[in-house]
């Protein structure tokens, strides 16, 4: 091909990028850059290749890929206005406030008078020295219900008698479907009604260690035959009806039905305090029976950003946000079933970390924390299988990515024949990741993920006679129509974290 051709060729793959871009086909215009970028032999052509996809992977949320062609662009020309702009965005969304206020300086330096560059690389800089300055103060976090005493704050009056629940009142059956209708009419559970639940299970799980470990034996697999034995639910993300569905329609937990939910309760949709305050009544009913984990949207950066703590703005009480991040902090953050004779399966939200590390070193790490940026604890809430071999760099930005060679390795180390995992939606609600290698499955349980994605939502569960673990599928359910309490303002959000 001629220069010339080529250029003609490169230009007319990015005007179908661009063109995808403006439709908000934001995977299509990614795959249209990466073409023209392939073809491309212009570094003027490749820089705008690389600003244009790092905007369409910023809209994916895809940061570290943000990060990347941003910094390949600045590497091409490092006056790139765009390439700083919109990589300082992604360090901004990524809580990297440090690198952020790098690049909006930049900006500054090389537009002067840019009053937004200047107030975002002043909020920037703030952010970051904030942080560093609670990092260096804090001793050991407060606990909200250490402190909390029911019958002092929960004293006032009983809004809601029918959930009324004193400290020595068992959680029944009863008591989740009276909790069920009362969500169902999309009326706001009080205050006080929360807390009665969360510090009941805020007990418990405090109480159990990182690693969860129990075993579902020969003998309770016969007696059950065809029924479940267990439940395994992936990210659920505030979709309540979604979440009642499920449960209505696989069965309450008991002593024969096992429930493993995976994290990522809140944010997103609409209905996260109702979802974690349904799960955690679960749990206080069958505490031995149901296991909950830590997802990475249980964390303080996250709820800023990503709904919960909007939600709590516009309906219930501020103080709901400490008492959330405290039980947040207690949950444990991967468990470990053995099914005799059928798995030894490892549940957990996100992945695998280092495949070196031994399942006993999940014990050691101190949860009661936010994630830090790198290691164990964060692998675990936000590493992907990729069948790319390896640990190779995320996409989010956060963690790594690990493939077949990296799953086996852990896998035979830690003697686990099946690894059960959430934090990626799936067109099908659940996907086996590697065909031919070792078994790692995907469960994503929000069916039409943020009322916009198209995907089925499905659980994972083993019965009685399963020779492996099977799903169920099931298709989004109606909801009263509540808009997404995302903050329409992002970074005024990041910037404002707990306002
Ligand atoms: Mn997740």
């Amino acid at each position: 091909m001629t220069a010339k051709s080529v250029d003609q060729l490169v230009a007319g793959l990015k005007q179908l990028g661009n063109d995808n871009f403006k439709q908000q086909k934001f995977q299509e215009a990614i795959y249209n850059y990466s073409q023209a970028l392939e073809a491309s032999d212009s570094s003027e052509f490749m820089e705008a290749l690389l600003t244009n996809r790092a905007a369409a992977a910023m809209k994916l949320e895809l940061y570290g890929t943000v990060l990347q062609d941003c910094t390949r662009a600045l590497d091409l020309n490092p006056q790139s206005y765009k390439a700083f702009y919109r990589r300082a965005l992604a360090h901004t969304s990524l809580f990297h406030f440090k690198e952020a206020a790098s690049d909006f300086k930049s900006l500054v330096a090389i537009k002067p008078n840019d009053a937004k560059a200047r107030k975002l690389y002043d909020q920037a800089l703030k952010e970051h020295k904030k942080r560093l300055f609670e990092a260096a103060i804090r001793i050991q976090p407060k606990s909200f219900f250490a402190l909390y005493d029911l019958s002092i704050s929960g004293a006032g009056p009983v809004e809601v008698p029918e959930l009324e629940l004193t400290p020595t009142d068992p959680i029944t059956p009863e008591y989740i479907r009276r909790l069920i209708a009362f969500c169902k009419q999309d009326k706001e559970i009080p205050h006080r009604n929360i807390l009665q639940i969360l510090k009941r299970g805020f007990e418990i799980l405090n109480a159990e260690p990182n690693l969860v470990e129990f075993s579902i034996s020969k003998a309770e697999l016969q007696a059950a035959g065809d029924n479940r034995v267990l439940t395994v639910f992936g990210d659920v993300h505030g979709q309540f009806f979604d979440l009642v569905h499920l449960i209505e329609t696989v069965g309450m937990p008991s002593d024969t039905h096992r429930m493993v939910f995976m994290g990522d309760y809140v944010d997103r949709g609409a209905w996260g305090v109702p979802c974690f305050v349904l799960i955690v009544a679960l749990k206080v009913m069958c505490p031995n029976s149901v296991t909950m984990l830590r997802g990475n949207h249980e964390t303080k950066d996250m709820n800023s950003m990503f709904g919960l703590n909007a939600e709590i703005v516009q309906r219930y009480t501020a103080k709901l946000s400490e008492a959330l991040d405290d039980i947040f902090n207690r949950l444990p953050l991967a468990a470990v079933a053995d099914i005799e004779g059928v798995d030894r399966t490892m549940f957990v939200h996100g992945g695998l970390p280092d495949p070196k590390t031994r399942l006993p070193e999940i014990n050691l790490l101190h949860r009661n924390q936010q994630p830090p940026s790198s290691g164990i604890f964060t692998d675990l809430l936000w590493s992907d299988p990729t069948l790319a071999p390896g640990r190779t760099p995320s996409p989010r930005g956060t963690s790594f990515q690990f493939g077949p060679d990296v799953a086996d390795e852990f896998m035979t180390l830690n003697n686990l024949t099946q690894v059960v995992r959430a934090h990626q939606v799936v067109d099908d609600g659940y996907k086996v990741e590697f065909p031919k290698g070792p078994k790692v499955a995907t469960v994503f349980s929000a069916a039409r993920y943020c009322d916009f994605n198209t995907n089925k939502g499905a659980v994972g569960f083993y019965t009685g006679r399963s020779t492996e673990l099977e799903f169920m599928q099931y298709e989004a359910q109606p909801h009263p129509d509540r808009p997404l309490p995302m903050l329409n303002n992002q970074l005024s959000a990041l910037f404002n974290p707990r306002a």
